[in-house]
Order: C-alpha cells, then sequence, then structure tokens
C-alpha cells in the first residue's frame, strides 16, 4: 500500500484545518455578538419639574453616547422602590409621565419636555409592561392602564408626552407600574446611541425614580445565533476532509 498520497493530502489537510479552525473563531465571535447586551444606565435629575396643568414631573437624563453600545433596540424600567415614597393603591410604585431620546442635551425639565424626540417608539404593540403589587387597600387596577389592568392605556398615559397631572385627585397623562412593576419599549429602529441622550419623567418627584433600574440593550429578544450555523457547516467540512484521508 502507498502512503505517499494521503501524507501529501495531509498536509494540505492541516492548511485547511487551520482555516477551518479561523471559521470557527469567527462563528464563536458572531454567536457572542447575536447575544446581546443590556446595560443599566446612570441618570442625573435635572433642576426644575414639568408636567401638566399641575406640574410635578421629575425629569432623569442619561447620556446614552458612553454606555458602550453603538445602538440600542430596547429600553427597559424596573421599579424596586418597594413601597417607598409616593401614593399607595392604584398609583403604587414607579409613575411613568414620559420617556424620550433626543439629540437635545438639556439641563432642566422644561428643556427635557420641549426637545424634539425622535420617532421609535410604539406606545401599543411595542411596549410590554408586566405590572407590579399595589400597596392597601388596593384598587382594581393600577393608573394608566387598560381596562385588563395588565397593560398601559397610552389614551390616559401618553407616555411620549410629559404632560402628567401630579395629583391623586384629578390624575391624568401617567402611569404606575405598581411595586416590582417593569416595562419595555421595543424601538422601530436600532437607534444610534452617538450623541444621544434618554429623558425619563416620574409624576410626584417622591423619589421613586432614584430606586427605579432603567436598561438599555442593543436587541430586542436573544436572536438565534447564526454562528452555530456557521459552525456545524465548518464541523461537517472538516469530517469529511479527514474521511478523505
Ligand atoms: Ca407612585
Ligand atoms: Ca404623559
Ligand atoms: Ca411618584
Amino acid at each position: 500500500m502507498d502512503y505517499a498520497p494521503c501524507s501529501t493530502s495531509a498536509t494540505a489537510l492541516e492548511i485547511l484545518m487551520k482555516s477551518t479552525y479561523k471559521v470557527l473563531a469567527a462563528a464563536a465571535a458572531l454567536a457572542l455578538s447575536a447575544a446581546g447586551q443590556a446595560v443599566p444606565v446612570a441618570l442625573t435629575q435635572l433642576t426644575g419639574v414639568t408636567g401638566g396643568t399641575i406640574a410635578g414631573t421629575a425629569v432623569y437624563k442619561a447620556d446614552l453616547s458612553t454606555i458602550g453600545l453603538a445602538s440600542i433596540l430596547s429600553i427597559g424600567i424596573r421599579d424596586n422602590s418597594s413601597m417607598l415614597g409616593g401614593a399607595g393603591g392604584q398609583f403604587s410604585g414607579f409613575d411613568l409621565d414620559a420617556i424620550k431620546l433626543s439629540t437635545t442635551d438639556c439641563a432642566d425639565a422644561a428643556c427635557a419636555a420641549a426637545a424634539v424626540g425622535l420617532a421609535v417608539f410604539d406606545f401599543t404593540s411595542g411596549t410590554i409592561f408586566a405590572p407590579g403589587t399595589q400597596r392597601l387597600p388596593a384598587d382594581p387596577k393600577l393608573f394608566g392602564t387598560d381596562g385588563s389592568g395588565s397593560a398601559v392605556d397610552n389614551s390616559i398615559a401618553r407616555l411620549g408626552l410629559f404632560d402628567g397631572e401630579s395629583t391623586t385627585v384629578t390624575p391624568d397623562g401617567f402611569l404606575s407600574m405598581g411595586d416590582n412593576g417593569a416595562i419595555d419599549f421595543n424601538l422601530t429602529a436600532a437607534t444610534s446611541t452617538a450623541g444621544l441622550f434618554l429623558y425619563i419623567g416620574e409624576v410626584g418627584d417622591n423619589g421613586e425614580v432614584a430606586a427605579g433600574s432603567i436598561l438599555v440593550r442593543d436587541t430586542t429578544s436573544v436572536p438565534e445565533p447564526a454562528g452555530l450555523a456557521l459552525f456545524g457547516l465548518a464541523a461537517a467540512g472538516l469530517a469529511r476532509l479527514r474521511r478523505r484521508c
């Protein structure tokens, strides 16, 4: 039996294997990037308040150009005020007046309310709300929710406008998330973070934002890692090479 052809093929195989490993490394990197990232953002409170006729909305700002993500696809707010601050019942937890992404850099609440925002929010089908719990005595549902109490009624909350009426007597223009409530906004397009600011309004200015947490992500959900498919193809190719020798 002549083994020479196989020796020659082995050299070719080494080259092919090296290139295959490069493909595998690239596939692994792609899989990691496809998994997406979620980054907590630090907020600073702007001076003054804004809102409707009874204006008491505190506005908080985050500079998204410094978070390390080139673009974002979703924003999440998690209430963790846990019985601290504000009214109970239907007004429990973080009271969200508005959320805005803008390239205008504001120093006060009135500026944030007036700044032109990017049209990347869908406050109906792009908004996912998980209501938190109410402090006793409980009401039938949280303020700013629809008839089911489990989704935002944006005709009441108007989350694109800093227009909240900061009163429990004639409340309007905001959503109360409940204790430990969560809301996520899937943006309608990937949005570059270059020169971008996030503004969030909290009705009542009573510390509920300070106790909340805000995340931005470069994905709406974890997509199927394309890298794994590449890995499979490369592995199959390697197996075929081995069989040939
Ligand atoms: Ca509240
Ligand atoms: Ca509003
Ligand atoms: Ca509040």
